[in-house]
């Protein structure tokens, strides 16, 4: 009987040793705005590099089709039925997805936002890419580099964000608006919505340069945005004319920077961002580090504000001399 049961559990124990068990994996949940954006897919990159790293970790990368609050309630009901362990979201709607979110977290899943924030009573932390205020300002910094590289004191500039409740966008952009009076060059004159789809943005572009025909540089907070708007300049034959700046991808953009359609533009390293996110989700999960301090791998530890707010690194900028060593990485 004994020898038996012996027989029985180390049988069990060797199946657990041979293959890493999946029912025993921390599944961590990263779900994006959206499928098919570049910019997630690199982070998905990172976030399976911290699960390798770990070992007994399954990263599922999931997200709507499109960029709505709608699309990503339904991914996190059925991540709530297969009980995953933890969920990291960068949001497509800072309140809507609370609701969903709280129901999440009573049944034990660990949820965190990154990239775009859920509100603090829908999440344990949000990570942000960067400082906010440092982003708003690098943007109009950027949009001040296109006058210059295009030889004129003072001129126009206009927005083209993501979709209008884009967490992440709309602090970006409130950020631009308050360093704004500091660039007195500068003067802004629209502010318009791709939802980060590929043709809403590129028609976005091309009506901003047709309703404003002095415009001489569209900043897009957006790597879906930015790409669409280069592409549009390029299309109408503008280049030189309208600039392109914002937040995109060296890989995405190195052709447009080279055509002379972009000066220069700034991000993050997404890849490290979604490393970071699924560090913290997996520390949430084991109950390692503390309220205020939780370890992030090779990425250091995120350092948590009174509402739950972490940075992780500070964007860099890319111009024609740099950025072809990055457009094979990310
Ligand atoms: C798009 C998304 C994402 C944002 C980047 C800069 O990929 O809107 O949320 O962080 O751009």
């Amino acid at each position: 009987m004994c020898k038996k049961l012996f027989a029985a559990l180390s049988a069990v124990l060797s199946i657990a040793l041979i293959s890493p068990a999946h029912a025993d994996d921390v599944r961590i949940a990263l779900v994006v705005k959206a499928l098919g954006i570049g910019f997630f897919e690199a982070a998905n990159e990172g976030a399976q590099e911290a699960a390798n790293e770990l070992g007994n970790v399954e990263v599922i990368y999931t997200g709507p089709t499109t960029t709505t609050a709608e699309g990503q309630i339904e991914v996190i009901t059925s991540l709530i039925a297969q009980r995953v362990d933890a969920i990291a979201v960068s949001a497509n709607d800072q309140d809507a997805l609370v609701p969903i979110l709280k129901r999440a977290q009573q049944r034990g899943i660990k949820v965190i936002s990154w990239d775009s924030g859920v509100a603090p009573e829908g999440r344990i932390m949000h990570l942000n890419p960067s400082s906010n205020e440092l982003i708003g300002r690098m943007n109009v910094q950027l949009a001040a580099d296109a006058l210059e590289a295009k030889g004129i004191r003072s001129g126009q500039m206009a927005i083209l964000s993501a979709t209008p409740t884009s967490t992440n966008q709309n602090i970006w952009i409130e950020e631009m608006k308050k360093a704004l009076p500091e660039f007195s060059q500068l003067e802004l004159v629209d502010t318009v919505y791709g939802d980060d789809l590929a043709d809403k943005s590129y028609r976005e572009a091309v009506a901003l340069m047709r309703n404003h025909p002095d415009l001489d540089v569209i900043v897009a907070p957006t790597t879906v945005g930015i790409l669409a708007a280069a592409q549009a300049v390029s299309d109408q034959n503008r280049i030189g004319d309208v600039y392109v700046t914002g937040l995109g991808l060296p890989s995405e953009l190195a052709g447009h920077v080279h055509s002379g359609a972009i000066h220069n533009f700034a991000i993050w390293n997404p890849i490290d961002l979604g490393y970071a996110a699924t560090m913290i989700a997996y520390n949430l999960v084991e109950g390692n580090g503390s309220s205020s301090r939780i370890p992030m791998g090779r990425m250091g530890t995120a350092e948590l504000d009174a509402e739950g707010n972490a940075a992780m690194s500070d964007p860099f900028v890319y111009d024609a001399t740099n950025v072809d060593d990055f457009a094979s990485i990310f």
